[in-house]
């Protein structure tokens, strides 16, 4: 089998970048081709995706992907993943009717609720085994129902699936990021069409499901020219929900480890053959995702690197910009534990005053506020920190799985602080990348689909640790069983 170059689009909540991949039987090199930058935007009073600013974002890295794809004879698939519950609705003409909205947004306040009086949390999670976080896409095409352009919609297409559709004129719903709509059934595959139809919504504007390593369809010749690539490159279907990607890429050996997939979220878990649908899965609010190859992704979202962005973003906003690195340093020397927080309140969901929610948590949860930006870096990360342990151990308690060794990947697995601080808090060796790992898996789908790679997630993870430096990092405190130590106790401060 010959090596072959892929382009990786992998499109983040902060961040949209193309990769360029060489695959091969004893090759992985990935190369970033692309970068740009990714922001929702409030209009009239909805928090929406810059949809095309990132459709363009894709078709930049697409040219530049063909061009140094040159001296290895081209391209020769092109992958697409990004976030995921998010959608584009079409008309009958194929037309985008509406601009897609934020996850973030405010629309789905009380939809929850109110879908879950109606079908019951246990029957929901009995047919999808999905967590419930408000803006599942059940919840948000509920709260839209009624609009006139749900009314004009004759498909619902989630990003990576709409993305593709604009550069191949296919339509479809890859698994991965279906299973995370909260509308696709657990133990099926397919669409949950008693609970469609039972929300009132139109089960026609489903598309067919496809799968990882599908063939999506060869790109449009308007898209060929406008990007320079011959019409006959694929779009080739990935795990298109970044999560299914990323833990693709998590670089483990043999099935006795947990991954944390670390970026804008958290999202921390393990990797089963069959989904946990129990009530305490239920009440401990862990999904089920579709991983690739059949496998489930059985984890929760922790809120993440947010609460830090959004600090940075705030301060930036003030005029007085914070730089990253210092300020890290300087939180590495704070005290430990003065103040921490439930990264996971629903108060710190929505965009705005970061600094602000976590000081006025911490008042009203009688504990100093954070007194300088250094002091509130710490409480965020050891915050996180917290929630990771405390999620790796529900985890493993949940499913009988037992973890050895915690994998961190993505942009996250470079904060070094976060990596330590987290093997403290789970007493647990840490091994710490790759950053890219989200791009890395859509990559190594793709070349397997081709044919340049063979084998299971096993074999495609031994290329990752041949190919990629990783970092370890050493529990420094061990927790005792019996919760006595420092991390138990800031735990029972946030989880009392
Ligand atoms: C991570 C992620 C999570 C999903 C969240 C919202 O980027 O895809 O898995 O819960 O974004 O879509």
């Amino acid at each position: 089998s010959r090596a072959v170059t892929v382009a990786a689009a992998d499109l983040g909540a902060s961040s949209g970048r193309v990769m360029l991949a060489r695959v091969g039987p004893d090759l992985l090199d990935l190369t970033e081709v692309h970068r740009f930058g990714n922001q929702s935007v409030q209009l009239g009073g909805t928090l929406h995706w810059d949809v095309l600013g990132l459709y363009r974002g894709v078709l930049d890295g697409l040219r530049a992907a063909g061009i140094a794809a040159r001296s290895s004879g081209g391209l020769d698939g092109i992958g697409i993943d990004s976030w995921a519950v998010d959608y584009g609705l079409l008309d009958g003409t194929g037309a985008l009717v509406g601009n897609p909205v934020s996850y973030r947004d405010r629309r789905t306040e009380g939809v929850m609720g109110k879908v879950l009086a109606q079908v019951g949390a246990e029957h929901l999670y009995a047919v999808t085994g999905l967590q419930n976080l408000p803006f599942n896409t059940i919840y948000q095409l509920v709260a839209a129902r009624e609009t006139p352009a749900a009314q004009a919609a004759r498909r619902m297409l989630l990003l990576p699936d709409l993305l593709a559709y604009w550069l191949t004129g296919e339509e479809g719903a890859e698994i991965t990021n279906a299973s995370t709509t909260g509308l696709l059934d657990a133990r099926s595959g397919g669409w949950a069409t008693d609970l469609i139809t039972g929300l009132g919504l139109p089960p026609k504007i489903f598309p067919p499901l496809r799968r990882p390593g599908d063939w999506v369809g060869l790109l449009r010749p308007d898209v060929a020219v406008e990007t320079g690539l011959d019409e006959d490159v694929p779009v080739l279907a990935v795990g298109s929900h970044d999560t299914a990607s990323a833990v693709v890429g998590v670089p483990a050996e043999g099935d006795r480890f947990a991954y944390i997939s670390c970026g804008t979220w958290s999202l921390v878990g393990v990797e089963l053959d069959a989904p946990v649908l129990t009530d305490a899965s239920r009440q401990a609010n862990f999904t089920n995702e579709a991983g690739v190859d059949g496998t489930v992704r059985y984890l929760r979202n922790v809120m993440g690197l947010w609460l830090l962005q959004e600090c940075l973003r705030t301060w930036q906003a003030q005029g007085s910009p914070a730089d990253l690195e210092t300020l890290l340093r300087e939180a590495a020397a704070q005290p430990p534990f003065a103040s921490v927080v439930d990264p996971d309140d629903p108060v710190f969901l929505p965009p705005g005053d970061m600094p602000a929610r976590i000081a006025d948590y911490c008042s009203r949860t009688g504990q100093p506020v954070p007194s300088s930006r250094a002091a509130m870096a710490r409480a965020i990360l050891e915050s996180l920190a917290i929630a990771h342990a405390r999620a790796v151990r529900q985890a493993q308690e949940l499913s009988g799985r037992s973890v050895e060794v915690v994998h961190m990947v993505g942009g996250g697995s470079r904060n070094e602080l976060l990596c330590q601080l987290t093997a403290d808090a789970c007493g647990l060796p840490v091994t710490a990348g790759p950053v890219e790992a989200t791009a890395l898996g859509n990559a190594l789908v793709q070349a397997r689909a081709l044919g340049a790679v063979s084998g299971g997630l096993s074999d495609l993870r031994s290329l990752l640790r041949k190919h990629n430096p990783l970092r370890g990092y050493a529990p420094q405190s061990t927790r005792g069983r019996d919760g006595s130590t420092a991390w138990a106790r800031a735990e029972a401060r946030v989880h009392g």
